[in-house]
């Protein structure tokens, strides 16, 4: 009878794998029920087969817009096994169906294949009684069986041969299922993203990806819109990633110390980080601002002055973030360096001229959103893999974040210097691509470790910039007489050289080295650089996860290090503690591990 003979609706767009199908839901006495092309498919391979119109007594209607949306199908798929929803199937002469095959109309193919798609064209491929035939069933997977994908027919059939499907094949059905809905409308709500929403507000598309042949590429937002403005330039993919990355950094220590802030980014590591300390005439010269007019004024230029001035050498061609609106000095200052773009809450008028004159007009200058917050989870895909986790929105604080490790109980506490520099080097470390290193004094990094995968590596890359960075101040690089007309960039260049001890002794590169000087400064001896790196003192250096070797101790005591913050947990805490001690090194315990990646 009607009634005991089990039902499967069908309504394919691939018709993959449909007549063998069809053959085994009729072996197994499946009455099938079928929309227009699927049944005529059927039809003509002589099984037998009845139109959707049999049940819901209405044709298809408004050519194919309307095929299987019908109260007849749908409660006959939604109808639960108990008493009142059988009552309301028969007063209405409703049959349960029991099985649902459907797939889609090609939204995302005919999207990505088709060249000058119009928007009406689109439409046309959005597939309405489809996707509510795929969730009806898969919402009452208890009873029915959904099938979306042709790869399933055969263990399918398998299991029905064998007498019925099981609860965890429906549920593994239901699963994919809504996967399939939810990347479908995911495809589509792309689709009217890119028309509608209008670029720059909700999404920008970018010229590529990490690299030129990697097209197309964009940014975009689910939901809201984008949480900065594009002011000048058309921001890079990579330029974003700095940004996205840089802007954090500023504000959170920005925040954590109540001044302002400012970053140097380069390949989503800060090259500097430093808050607005008030410069001193030396440090001016170093960092190449001593002519900016009204820099003691800015604590925001005086902040990117430091920032920049950590390792110029590494900040060519940076993306800047500064924690508050862009002014006069700051500006001047950023429009003679080499420099890709900037983030920032906002620009004075003067501020916005002159950047905006950079590179041609094409400088980037993004406004941010101050008070935008990110959603508590991200997530990314990696090789087509989806990883999602809890954003580290862990807060690093000088107040809450350090807690001295082997210090008597009656000894003074730690100098609001070193609680400041410490600050400094590990909200740069929260930013940074790990392993990480970070030594910091004044206010600012003066040499960061990025990326390396032995901590030893970055503490000595860390400990050598910082190395270099106080060479800088010794009197020969302080003094030396430049050519006329050698550039910025070149006079950066030469200076690492001359500080980091590796300029050649003869040859072409020494030819070249030359060219920069009027008079040429003699190498620093062994001697001379011992004896000035023995005046670098009161440096903090902070680590993204434990020391798990004294060496990295030993390496930092010989920068100046005074204070080092670091997680513990290492088999060697202990002896990694003693160590300090011995070299008269405080230990900190920062109890937040700050891998970024
Ligand atoms: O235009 S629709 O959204 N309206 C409907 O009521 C409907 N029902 C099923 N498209 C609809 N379908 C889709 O038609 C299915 O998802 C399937 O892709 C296609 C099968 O049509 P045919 O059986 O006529 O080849």
């Amino acid at each position: 009878s009607e009634g005991s003979q089990k039902i499967a609706i069908l309504s394919v767009y691939d018709k993959t794998g449909l007549l063998d199908l069809a053959k085994g839901l009729i072996k197994n006495n499946i009455r099938l029920l079928a929309s227009g092309g699927t049944a005529k498919l059927i039809r003509e391979a002589n099984f037998p087969v009845d139109d959707v119109s049999a049940i819901t007594k209405a044709p298809e209607m408004l050519s194919g817009r309307v095929k299987t949306l019908h109260p007849a199908v749908h409660a006959g798929i939604l109808a639960r096994d108990i008493a009142s929803d059988e009552k309301d199937l028969a007063e209405q002469n409703i049959n349960k169906v029991d099985y649902v095959i459907c797939n889609l109309y090609p939204f995302k193919e005919t999207v990505s294949k088709t060249i000058n798609l119009t928007i009406p064209e689109a439409v046309e491929q959005i597939d309405i009684g489809g996707v509510t035939l795929i969730r009806a069933a898969a919402k009452n997977h208890t009873r029915v069986t959904i099938l979306s994908d042709p790869e399933d027919y055969h263990d399918f059939l398998g299991e029905l041969d064998k007498g019925e499907v099981t609860e965890k094949s429906r549920q593994l059905y239901a699963l994919k299922a809504f996967e399939h809905t939810a990347d479908y409308d995911a495809a589509i709500s792309d689709f009217f993203r890119k028309k509608y929403a209008g670029d720059g507000l909700q999404q920008i598309s970018l010229r590529y990806g990490t690299n030129p042949h990697q097209k197309p590429a964009a940014a975009f937002m689910r939901e809201d819109k984008l949480p900065f403005k594009v002011l000048c330039g058309a921001p890079g993919f990579v330029n974003l990633l700095d940004a996205l990355n840089a802007w954090p950094l500023v504000k959170e220590l920005s925040e954590a110390l109540q001044y302002p802030a400012a970053a140097s980014f380069k390949h989503v590591s800060p090259a500097g980080a430093a808050i607005g300390v008030a410069l001193n005439e030396v440090e001016r010269k170093v960092y190449m601002v001593d002519d900016i007019e009204g820099i003691e004024n800015s604590g925001l230029a005086q902040a990117y002055a430091r920032a920049r001035g950590a390792d110029r050498m590494s900040s060519f061609g940076d993306m800047i973030a500064l924690s508050h609106e862009v002014d006069l000095p700051t500006a001047k200052i950023i429009s003679r360096e080499v420099s890709d773009g900037i983030v920032a809450p906002g620009y004075s008028k003067e501020a916005l001229d002159i950047l905006s004159k950079k590179k041609g007009g094409k400088y980037l200058v993004l406004q941010m959103d101050k008070d935008y917050e990110p959603p508590a989870t991200e997530s990314r895909t990696v090789f087509g893999v989806n990883l999602t986790q809890h954003r580290n929105d862990a807060k690093i604080s000088p107040s809450d974040s350090f807690r001295s490790i082997l210090v008597p109980v009656d000894s003074p506490p730690l100098p609001e210097s070193a609680l400041r520099d410490m600050t400094v080097a590990t909200i740069a470390l929260k930013f940074t691509q790990s392993n990480s290193v970070c030594y910091a004094l004044n206010g600012q990094i003066i040499g960061l470790g990025a990326g390396q995968q032995s901590r030893i590596h970055c503490t000595r890359l860390a400990g050598d910039k910082a190395d270099g960075w106080w060479m800088r101040f010794h009197e020969r690089a302080l003094n030396i007489s430049w050519k006329k007309g050698v550039k910025r960039p070149d006079k950066s260049n030469a200076i690492d050289m001359l500080c980091s001890g590796t300029v050649p002794d003869s040859g072409v590169e020494r030819e070249e080295y030359e060219k920069n000087f009027e008079t040429v400064p003699p190498p620093f001896t062994q001697e001379e650089r011992k004896a000035w790196l023995q005046r670098l003192s009161e440096v903090a250096c902070s680590s993204d996860a434990f020391f798990p070797f004294i060496d990295n101790v030993f390496r930092a005591s010989r920068s100046g290090v005074k204070y080092i913050a670091s997680p513990v947990g290492s088999q060697n805490d202990q002896a990694v503690f003693s160590t300090a001690d011995k070299l008269g090194i405080t230990f900190v315990e920062q109890n937040i591990r700050l891998f970024h990646h």
